[in-house]
């Protein structure tokens, strides 16, 4: 019977914890392809956030990301680090818009992030400047 009773905990406990996640889930952007067959998107960054912060690319399909800081003393990075799937990006960000250019050749989930950190405070990334890069298959139709 104790049995049991510990199990429901961890339900009950489960429960709760999944509707954390549906809360904080990220609201997800879609890249549109446009006529010249390349995915583009274009991402504000600040203190501390990237918007959009949940991005959808199909993969094999090349992604021009355009990306600025919002106007600030405050030096911001975008940084993705997966080779595997085709993404290997470190930019040093500014006011004025850079395009990030990449192809990613494998289907998944990526973190993209700021790197930046100063002196003895928390980084950038740990402050919510992060969000998620999902490569998807191309659906045909
Ligand atoms: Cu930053």
């Amino acid at each position: 019977m104790k049995y049991t009773r510990y199990l429901s905990v961890i339900l009950i406990f489960l429960f709760f914890f999944s509707i954390g996640i549906t809360k904080a889930q990220k609201e997800q952007f879609i890249a549109p392809i446009d006529q010249d067959g390349i995915q583009r998107i274009e991402v504000l960054a600040g203190e501390y956030f990237f918007n959009p912060d949940y991005i959808i690319v199909k993969v094999n399909i090349p992604v021009e990301i355009k990306i600025k800081k919002e106007p600030s003393l405050v030096p911001h990075s975008f940084v993705i680090k997966a080779p595997d799937a085709g993404l290997n990006i470190e930019e040093s960000l500014s006011s004025e818009p850079k395009i990030i250019k990449f192809t990613p050749t494998k289907v998944g989930k990526h973190p993209f992030y700021c790197d930046k950190k100063f002196l003895f405070f928390k980084s950038h990334r740990e402050k919510g400047m992060e969000g998620i890069i999902e490569v998807i298959e191309k659906q045909e139709k």
